[in-house]
């Protein structure tokens, strides 16, 4: 928070300018059936076994504004999660984005069927079932991941459009230098290449240091096994790096002596090395969720404004927000935990007084990064917005919201 703490009691005390309404008031027109009536339906076994969200609750997956899912082959691409809705730092298992590359059914892999082959160029080869992995030490961290895709666009309308291909969970695996130092990697390798199971393999080349760092061979999301959109049962987590090198299904790894060029670095290398090095790593990046792009302030007064922010680079040090469209920056407050390379949650005391404004955050990671604007991306990469004001390279840059005087959020890239 800027200088001074704010008095949360001074927020009551002003309750005329919050929605509430007197309690009593606010009853539910629809009245609970009573209770013979619940007796008599009985409690089923799916809700004692594996519970569900509430009916009432209606936060969905959708498909990338550019591509339908599934497409006239039945094949699922890209899929972005609804952050609009979400609260905290990690998303719920089964509304994690979903990025399949090539297209993809998912597959379903019998867990007691599925094998991890670590070979190349190591002392002993080996091959891991599902049982021998789980008996290995884990560690269990929380990391985001994000599609390089995830761009926001003028023609987007939603924050679940221009920010929905990332997501955050609480991941449990073996960390792979363990697997690594027990195969024994030989003199002169250098890049590890990784493989999964389906049919478009959704392989991608890391560079060793990074593969001994802080990879994991991940079977756990969220306190159960990877869902199967995730991964099931196994996947690599590389923290901070793009999505694609995420490899779900993960089946195989080789050890190697150079980098090698796979079906799905074709489209993601850059021929110039400077920024090919640079492009494996997420830069630092922040949205408000709330109020963000369709949402609609009901009145003038107090809100909260609410967001997400992330660093491939690191933890996250410190979120600004500014509601006069980048003239004044505040500090907000980080309300979760900030983990390296791990969605971390900015809150923000904000008393909107009725008038057309423009509101957007920035971040800073631990290695003092700050995320950029649309203009000064351009700059670094000497490269004019198009049309859609798209961002250069991978796109980590503030995104404005306008406030309209009727309270309706809008792009503030439109
Ligand atoms: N085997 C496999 N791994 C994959 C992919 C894939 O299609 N197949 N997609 C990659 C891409 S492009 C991204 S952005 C992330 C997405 O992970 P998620 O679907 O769990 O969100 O997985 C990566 N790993
Ligand atoms: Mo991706």
């Amino acid at each position: 928070m800027g200088s001074k703490k704010p008095n949360r009691r001074g927020f009551l005390k002003g309750g005329a300018a919050l929605a509430g309404v007197a309690a009593g008031a606010a009853q539910s027109a629809k009245a609970e059936p009573p209770l013979a009536e619940l007796r008599a339906k009985g409690t089923s076994k799916e809700q004692i076994a594996y519970g569900d969200r509430s009916p009432y609750e209606t936060s969905m997956r959708a498909p990338v504004v550019e591509r339908t899912s599934p497409d006239a082959f039945g094949l699922m691409f890209h899929v972005n999660a609804p952050l609009q809705d979400l609260v905290g730092a990690i998303t719920p298992s089964s509304l994690h984005y979903v990025a399949t590359h090539r297209g993809s059914f998912i597959p379903n892999i019998d867990p007691k069927e599925h094998r991890l082959m670590i070979h190349g160029m190591v002392d002993r080869p080996l091959i891991f079932t599902m049982e021998d992995l789980k008996r290995l030490p884990f560690v269990t961290r929380q990391h985001f991941i994000e599609c390089a895709g995830n761009r926001a666009k003028a023609t987007h309308k939603t924050v679940q459009d221009t920010h929905g291909l990332t997501s955050s969970s609480e991941w449990t695996g073996v960390p792979l230098s363990l697997l690594l130092k027990e195969a024994g990697v030989q003199k002169g390798a250098s890049w590890v290449v990784i493989e999964g199971a389906e049919e478009v393999k959704g392989a991608s080349s890391i560079p060793l240091g990074k593969a001994m760092d802080d990879c994991l061979v991940a079977y756990g999301q969220n306190g159960e096994a990877i869902r199967p959109q995730q991964g099931y049962p196994l996947r690599l987590m590389v923290p901070g790096f793009e999505g694609i090198f995420q490899t779900k299904y993960l089946r195989r790894i080789k050890v190697v002596e150079q980098y090698y060029m796979t079906y799905n670095d074709y489209g993601h290398i850059s021929p110039d090395p400077k920024v090919a090095a640079l492009a494996n790593q997420i830069g630092p990046k922040s949205v408000i969720t709330f109020p963000s792009g369709g949402q609609k302030l009901p009145a003038p007064g107090f809100y909260e404004i609410s967001g997400l922010a992330w660093s491939g680079g690191g933890a996250i040090r410190s979120v600004e927000v500014s509601t006069d469209g980048g003239k004044n920056w505040k500090n907000a407050e980080l309300r979760t935990p900030s983990y390296p390379m791990a969605h971390t949650r900015f809150g923000f005391h904000w008393k909107w007084d009725g008038k057309e404004c423009e509101i957007q955050s920035r971040c800073t990671d631990e290695l003092g990064t700050v995320q950029p604007t649309r203009a000064q991306s351009a700059k670094y990469f000497n490269q004019p917005l198009d049309k859609d004001f798209r961002a250069p390279g991978t796109d980590n840059t503030v995104l404005p919201w306008r406030i309209a005087s009727d309270g309706s959020v809008h792009n503030g890239l439109a």
